[in-house]
């Protein structure tokens, strides 16, 4: 395969992009250039303990933030403040959303999870950016509002992630599909590696907390059962990372389903609707899988906060619509 950098497959793409006129590019090329900035502290977190640890604060989730979380929301926020293009940002790191006032004139908005998983970074697990753009609806020239940012999924202009593993990738859709670029850290560039991403369907993997099983719903519950049953078939292997990106990144290339059902710690479900499930349901159906609350397609889903939550089911259309017909 020729080398193909990200740069170079975003210019020769461009008039792919929806309706976008060189910003949309400029955009992804931030988020890049961010992702690159954070791999490189990320990769020697253990070593240097400025940036690894606690904060001793908590986010609006009421959740630890890790310093490599605080460091991550900071470099996205100064990227693509910097970019021009974007005109305000929501962060899982941020209570609400933040309007650039000197980029009143610019059409997108980015919602991102600048470090999904960062309760994994102290035991090396992998870890992962996730953003999702929208075009705005106010008008230019003027602060961006919540409405800008609450739009229903299927309103993305593209969205994507960057997974901090064995090695780091970025994978993103503007509706044309899905690729896959891999950091070659010698040049610095994300490098084409996965053109067009398709995930197939009959695979035997789930993944899932099954230390929440007693606290499903019956549906869930069945499917699960269905999954662990080897009377007249092998059983299903349990793939679980706890950390979405690494568990979506394996089903999205491999095949398989991610599922997040609403629990008693839980009742509406863990993952947020806005910066994780939107971007994720977006790549997921242009890859031909499928994404559901259970209740309603992701991309469907109405947001009325920037922080909701939603039960989540992801991946191949065949256990989609399995787990769904346990939950009829
Ligand atoms: P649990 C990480 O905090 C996260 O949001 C996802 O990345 C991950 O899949 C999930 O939560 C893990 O949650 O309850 O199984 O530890």
């Amino acid at each position: 395969m020729q080398l193909v950098t990200l740069d170079e497959f975003i210019a020769v793409n461009q008039e792919k992009h929806a309706g976008a006129t060189g910003e949309l590019s400029g955009l992804l090329r931030d988020i890049s250039l961010a992702s690159k900035l954070v791999q490189r502290d990320l990769s020697k977190a253990g070593l240097v303990d400025t940036i690894l640890g606690d904060t001793e604060k908590t986010n609006i989730q009421g959740e630890e933030v890790k310093k490599l979380d605080e460091f991550a929301n900071r470099i996205l926020i100064k990227c693509l403040q910097n970019s021009g293009d974007c005109c305000g940002i929501a962060s899982e790191e941020e209570d609400d959303f933040v309007c650039f006032e000197n980029r009143l004139n610019a059409k997108y908005v980015v919602l991102f999870d600048p470090l999904d998983g960062s309760s994994n970074i102290d035991v090396i697990a992998p870890v992962g950016t996730i953003f999702s753009i929208f075009r705005r609806v106010s008008a230019l020239g003027k602060p961006c509002i919540s409405e800008d940012f609450l739009q229903t999924g299927d309103k993305q202009i593209a969205a994507g992630y960057v997974i901090y593993g064995s090695s780091t990738m970025l994978v993103y859709t503007t509706g044309q599909g899905v690729n896959g670029f891999t950091l070659d850290p010698s040049i610095g560039e994300f490098c084409l590696s996965h053109p067009d991403i398709k995930t197939p369907q009959g695979v035997k993997s789930y993944s899932a907390n099954q230390g929440n099983y007693n606290t499903f719903i019956d549906g869930v519950k069945k499917f699960i059962d269905f999954c662990q049953d080897s009377t007249d078939k092998r059983a299903y292997s349990l793939r679980y990372i706890g950390s979405m990106v690494a568990d979506f990144h394996r089903n999205l290339l491999k095949g398989g389903i991610y599922l997040y059902p609403a629990t008693t710690d839980a009742p509406k479900g863990k993952l947020r609707l806005m910066y994780e499930c939107n971007p994720m349901a977006f790549l997921q159906e242009q890859a031909g899988g499928k994404a559901t609350s259970g209740d309603a397609r992701i991309l469907d889903i109405h947001p009325v906060t920037l922080h909701q939550r939603t039960p989540v089911f992801i991946g191949s259309s065949d256990l989609v619509d399995k787990v769904l017909h346990f939950m009829e």
